[in-house]
């Protein structure tokens, strides 16, 4: 089991690692909640802090294109740019748009985050996110985009369970804590589980990667999971993502439904 010192350790190497262009962590804050963004290094989304609790310990995507070689975190793009901005009463910036681009010219990457915060003390908040994808190249894209998902629920590194259902629903919890991701569209061509550092490290190396498809559920470890999805971009073409995460602290979801992690969770948990 690894240790947060180490962990910590680890995700210094990797911020030293990336570019330097933006110094600031960039803030979304609505009710309850607050999420830090690092758009420089693979930590990208490395924190959600809901009525003071941080449940994420890493969120990021990386892509690759063609079959060959390795895959490359989205920050090792040029940043073109982000906007924080305020779509509601709340006065404060619950919405960022972020836009990276090929070096090379053949796609930008545009990523949209929008925080939803609860009552002070409802221990539920929402992040919505939406990922483009546009071919900018006069050539047809072979394209592979991941996203990969630490949650380490009530700041924890140990969480209960973590399980994949239906392809495209995560649902990981810990400590009273749910927290559910719904990938609405489109499906993703794989997915897996895992126990941290496995698919992070399967990112980070030099042969292609294709998620094991792995629903679970796993339990009692430093759990994370991953999407991917493969797709043809022709040129001047659009590959839209939309997601939702919900942090909700009651395992309600896991209760109503059944499994064999699901019956160790309602015999702990529920009534
Ligand atoms: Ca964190
Ligand atoms: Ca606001
Ligand atoms: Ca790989
Ligand atoms: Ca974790």
């Amino acid at each position: 089991m690894k240790t947060q010192a180490g962990r910590i350790f680890i995700a210094i190497i990797v911020m030293m690692a990336g570019t330097a262009t933006l110094a600031a962590d960039v803030v979304l804050t609505d009710g309850n909640a607050t999420a830090t963004f690092d758009l420089n290094s693979q930590m990208g989304m490395k924190d959600w802090h809901v009525d003071g609790v941080d449940h994420m310990f890493q969120q990021w995507f990386w892509y690759r294109i063609g079959s060959a070689g390795g895959e490359s975190s989205i920050d090792t793009l040029d940043l073109n740019g982000w906007l924080p901005s305020n779509t509601n009463l709340d006065p404060q910036n619950d919405t960022l748009f972020v836009q990276y681009g090929d070096p090379a010219g053949r796609f930008v990457i545009e990523l949209r985050f929008g925080l939803t915060g609860g009552t002070p003390g409802s221990g539920t908040s929402d992040m919505g996110e939406s990922i483009r994808i546009i071919n900018t190249s006069v050539t047809t894209l072979d394209f592979h985009f991941f996203q990969y998902c630490d949650f380490d629920l009530n700041n924890t590194l140990v969480d209960e369970g973590v399980e994949i259902t239906g392809g495209n629903t995560a649902t990981q919890e810990n400590l009273g804590y749910t927290i559910a991701e719904t990938v609405e569209t489109p499906l993703a061509s794989h997915y897996e589980v895992g126990v941290y550092s496995g698919t992070l490290v399967s990112l980070s190396d030099a042969l292609p990667t294709a998620l094991g498809d792995v629903a679970g559920p796993l339990t009692n470890e430093d759990l994370t999971w991953a999407f991917q999805w493969d797709f043809t971009l022709a040129p001047e073409g659009t590959f839209i993502i939309s997601k939702d995460k919900l942090i909700v602290p009651e395992p309600a979801t896991l209760c109503l439904l059944g499994g064999g992690l699901l019956v160790l969770l309602r015999r702990r948990k529920c009534r």
